[in-house]
Parts: structure tokens; sequence; C-alpha cells
């Protein structure tokens, strides 16, 4: 046999690993290239595959994360080894904490070497490393174990509570051969990677009963049940029981967050006062005080609430995790809810008209006082002036996508700025980590080839400000506006001794228009609220990458913005 015809009859690594994503469904990879990938990503493109180059792996990584939430498919990130996968973690274990389905596939040196500590190129333990940041981690030693390493990690990344997965390849493998025909028997079609998760019967009679019983009802839609694609289930469910609800950022516009059920205005009131609350796809981590102290309407920060807890989660360990749950509804959400609206049966009877009432007195008070803050437009521009614009444009663009990170220009921005279709805004997450911006923005716009709105804070966007070049590059339709107060939180801080300067603050009057000009995009600096309005009509009407400076207000923040409490100094005066 000659050379060709045993390279005509024979695939190798690099094409197996190609072909089982393909087969997969799989089209697009978020990555770094270098040793051993370099190949393999030109290969892949050859083949079809979208492959999206970035300047930083954590960007890569969170991208693949973003496209998880925002398709439903895991996210895929390849990196290079040691280095290149440290960078990649971060992406990989917020993606875990968040319950996105990713997976981060990196390179890794010769097992042999690793093993003995030998010293090679780039040598690392990387399976040892991943294991407790994400859901699962495997790693493939032959090339006929492809099929099956590719299709474990999509099951695993998509099935249950989605999450994290870590595929090690080492170097070897991808230029390995075997026959054609045995590589192609050896690659496997994932069937019903997230099987349906259907609720006992009892645990549905056990959270009506509940529910039927509350004088004052709450729902919080979480982003699990934004995630879980269960939109018009959801809708008819809160429609039909007539119950107010609360979404959790990434849920926003799940419904329309104008809905006339939607308690958002008057959140504080609600949580205090509920007496049956829902879980839907939400944990009660720190994001909802776990479920204590006065925001729960309880004395002390230690005590529970009066309340009663429905918890509708895939996950049958995240009931009692911090109160108790008196009635879980263990299952999909999407089996869930359609249980439960079948459940509700004719003629539910809607809340009592006093809670309803209440709530929507204090709703009117404060949408009023909202209102009036909106309609000034201050100069300096204050966050309220600067994101009123956003606001605007989100009403006009409901199918635009939300990018937010920051401390102030984060709270600021989820209360403002309403959401009218589901997963479309996505921030910092439950981890509440900066640095999600433009790996976040360039998997939005990759993904959905909608316009891209990512409003971050200046020092949040520092953290992956030089992926504007991959935006550039692949000419997305994202506009970046940067919150510019001259520093983490605002730029007012002061170094008592006279020194350096104090570290929350940074170089004033910052050009950060001039990175994305440095790379054929548009740069703008808007200091006022028709400056910026104008910029941002301009952006989203080109669809051409922009970054707008907007110049905030530098004493407008508050320390952490509404999380100052959880700063150790201030926990020590309480
Ligand atoms: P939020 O931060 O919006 O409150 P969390 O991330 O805390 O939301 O909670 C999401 C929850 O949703 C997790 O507990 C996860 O197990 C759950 N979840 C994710 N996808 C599904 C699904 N398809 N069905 C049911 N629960 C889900
Ligand atoms: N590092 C990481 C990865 N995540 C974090 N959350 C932080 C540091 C700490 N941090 C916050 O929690 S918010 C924030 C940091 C550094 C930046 C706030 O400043 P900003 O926003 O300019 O982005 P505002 O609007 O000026 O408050």
């Amino acid at each position: 046999m000659t050379n060709e015809t045993q390279a005509a009859e024979s695939t190798d690594g690099f094409h197996l690993v190609i072909d089982a994503l393909k087969l997969n469904g799989i089209d697009t990879i978020y990555t770094l290239p270098g040793i051993p990938i370099t190949d393999f990503l030109r290969m892949a493109q050859a083949e079809g595959m979208k492959v999206i180059s970035f300047r930083h792996e954590q960007h890569a990584g969170n991208a693949a994360a973003a496209h998880g939430f925002i398709t439903g498919k895991p996210g895929i990130c390849f990196t290079v080894s040691a280095p290149g996968f440290l960078n990649g973690l971060t992406a990989l274990a917020n993606a875990t904490t968040n319950c996105f389905p990713m997976i981060l596939v990196s390179g890794s040196s010769e097992r042999e070497i690793v093993d003995l500590q030998q010293g090679d190129y780039e040598e690392m333990d990387q399976l040892a490393i991943a294991k407790p940041l994400c859901k699962a981690a495997y790693r493939v030693l032959h090339a006929e174990d492809i099929g099956v390493g590719i299709a474990r990690s999509i099951r695993s990344a998509l099935s249950g509570r989605p999450g994290g997965v870590y595929l090690d390849l080492p170097a070897k493998l991808f230029a390995q051969s075997i026959p054609r025909e045995a590589g192609r028997k050896s690659l496997i079609q994932v069937v019903d990677p997230a099987p349906k998760q259907i609720p006992a019967r009892d645990s549905l009679d056990r959270a009506v009963a509940l529910l039927k019983g509350a004088k004052k009802p709450l729902v919080i839609l979480g982003k699990g049940a934004a995630y879980a694609r269960a939109d018009a289930e959801i809708a008819k469910f809160i429609e039909t029981t007539g119950v107010p609800y609360l979404p959790m950022s990434m849920a926003k516009g799940l419904l329309p967050d104008t809905h006339p059920q939607c308690a958002s205005a008057a959140r504080s009131f609600v949580l205090a006062e509920a007496d049956v609350v829902m879980l839907v796809g939400a944990r009660l981590n720190w994001l909802l005080s776990h479920g204590k102290g006065k925001t729960w309407g309880a004395g002390s920060s230690k005590e529970a609430g009066a309340k009663q807890f429905i918890q509708v989660d895939i996950s049958p360990m995240e009931a009692d995790s911090n109160v108790a749950t008196q009635a879980p509804v263990i299952g999909d959400i999407g089996s869930c809810i359609s249980a439960m609206n079948a459940a509700l049966g004719a003629g539910w009877a809607k809340p009592p008209s006093d809670w309803t009432g209440a709530i929507a007195e204090r709703k009117d008070k404060n949408l009023t006082k909202m209102a009036q803050t909106l309609a000034k437009d201050t100069n300096p521009m204050s966050f309220q002036t600067a994101l009123s614009v956003i606001r605007d444009k989100i009403k006009e663009r409901p199918d635009a996508i939300l990018v937010n990170e920051g401390a102030n220009t984060l709270d600021f921005c989820r209360s403002i700025v309403d959401m009218y279709e589901p997963r479309k805004r996505i921030d910092v997450g439950t981890w509440g980590i900066m640095g999600i911006g433009m790996g976040y923005a360039v998997a939005a716009a990759v993904a959905t080839g909608k316009p891209v709105i990512a409003v971050c804070g200046d020092s949040a966007f520092g953290f992956s400000g030089m992926e504007v070049e991959t935006v550039c590059r692949y000419e997305l339709p994202v506009c970046v506006v940067v919150f510019n107060n001259n520093g983490v939180y605002g730029g007012t801080d002061v170094n008592p001794r006279g020194t350096e300067v104090a570290p929350t603050v940074f170089v004033k009057d910052a050009k950060y228009e001039m990175l994305m000009q440095a790379f054929g995009g548009v740069g703008v600096r808007a200091a006022t609220r028709d400056e910026l309005r104008r910029a941002i009509d301009e952006a989203v009407g080109s669809g051409r990458p922009t970054l707008i400076n907007a110049i905030i207000d530098e004493t407008a923040g508050t320390e952490s913005g509404r999380i100052t409490s959880l700063n150790p100094s201030a926990a020590k005066k309480k």
C-alpha cells in the first residue's frame, strides 16, 4: 500500500475531534492558538467550523460559557497547555458556578514526562487541577476514544444541573492515526443530552397546596428558569396564578419587566412580606441574603423569616441549602412548570387583592420616583442619567443583548434598564465576577448576530479591554459603553500619605475610546446625555464595533455599589 492510499484510508486525532464536535451540532470554537492546538484550529476552520480567536484565554472561556447559556448547547473553548489552561480555568469555574454548560478543552504535555515531573514544555497535571473546579473532567489517551470523550463531555455539561467540563487532550493524541472506518464508527452522536426529569406527583401536590393556601405568595425566577427555555409555560403559570414575581438579574425579560405582576420595583417590600415563596431556578445564596435577615422580614441576620419555600430545581441537593424548604419540586423546569400548570386546575383563585394592591401601590410610588430621577439631565452625568439612554435603547431594540459588569454600573443598570425578551441580559452572575464583559459580548454577537450593548464600569472593562481588537477583527455589532468615573466604584479616593494615588483610583479622564480606534473601530467620548444618545443610536444603527467613553460623575458611586455591607470594615461597624 502506498503512503497516499494509507492516508486516504486513515484518519487522525485532529479530524476525529472535529468530526465528533460536528456530529453533535457544535459549530463554534472560542480559543487562543499555540502548541499543541494551532494545527487543529486551522483544520477546524478548513472543515467549516467557526473559530473565534481571542487575546487571552479567560475571555475565550467566558465566551464559551455565555454561548452555552444563550444557545443551550455547550460552548467550546480550546487552550494550550499549562498557562493557557490556567487562564481558561477561571472561566470554567465561573461557568460551573453559574450552571452554564461549557467544555474547556486543553492540549497538554506528554503524560510520561508530566507524571515523572521531568520538566516538559508547559508541564502541568491539568486534569488534577481542573477536577475540583468543574462538574466533570476527562482525559483521552487514544484516538479511538475521542468519540467517547467528546460524548461524555457534552452529556456532562448539559444533563441535570448544567456546568463546566474539562477535557484533556495530550499533544500526542492529535497526530495518532487509526483506520478511517474504525474512526467513523467510534464517534457518538449524543441522544437526548439533557433528558427531561419529570417531577414526582406528590411533590407537585405539596407545592400546589402550599401555594393555594398562601395569603402573600411570591415567585422568584432565576437564571435557571431563563436557561430552561420554558418561557411559554412559565408565562402561563405566572398569569394563571396571578402571583407577583421577582426576576433575578439574568431572568429579567423572561416576562417583560413591564409586566403588571413584576414586583421588581417593590423588591424589598415583597421579600420582607411574602408568606410563601416559590423559587424557580434560583438559589437562596448571597444574592438572596441566604433567605435570612431583615431582607426576609426576620429580626437578626442569622434568623430565617416567617416564610415557607417551594423550590423548583433540577438539583435535589439545592433544597434546604440555607433555610428549610417545605416543598421541593425536583425536575427540569419545563416539566415541573407544565405539570404545575396542569395541577392548578380550573378556577384558580388569584392572590388576595390586599397583597397585590399593596405591591401595586409601592411599585407606583417607586416607579414615579425613578421616572423623576431618570428625567433629570445631570451634568456631569450621573449613573441614572447615562442609564436612561440605555433604557430607551433596549426598549426600542428589545432583541439586543445587554452585557453588564461593574459595581454601581451593574446595580443601577439592573434596576433601571427594563428587559423585554428572555436571555437578553448576561452579567457578572453568581460570583459577581469582573472581566466577563468582552468575552460575553463577543459570544452574544457570534451566537445570535444581534446587536450587543456592553455596559461596563471602567474598572470592569479593564479586565477584558484588549478584546476590543477581537470585536474589531470579526467586525462584530458590539457597542461597548464604558462608564468612566476614574476608578473602582468612583474616582475620589485620596491616599492620606499623599504619595502614590489611592488603590481605587485610575488615570483621570482616560481616553478609552482610543482603544477601539486603534483597531479601526469607532471611538466616541460622550460627556452629556445627548452625546451618549447620539453615539448609541449611531452604533446600534450601523452595527460597527464602537466604544463610547461615557463620562460619569466621579463622586457618584458608592463603595462596592449595593453590597457595601459585605466589606469587612462595614461589618465591624455593625
Ligand atoms: P440566580 O443567580 O438567577 O438566582 P442561580 O444560578 O442561583 O440563579 O440558580 C440557578 C438554578 O437553576 C440552579 O440551582 C440550577 O440547578 C437550576 N437549573 C438550571 N437549569 C435548570 C433546568 N433546566 N431545570 C431546573 N433547574 C435548573
Ligand atoms: N476581581 C474580580 C475578578 N472580580 C471582582 N468582583 C473584583 C475583583 C472586585 N470588584 C467588584 O466586586 S466591583 C469592581 C471590582 C474590582 C469594579 C467596580 O468598579 P467599576 O464600576 O468601575 O467597574 P463602578 O460603576 O465604578 O462601581
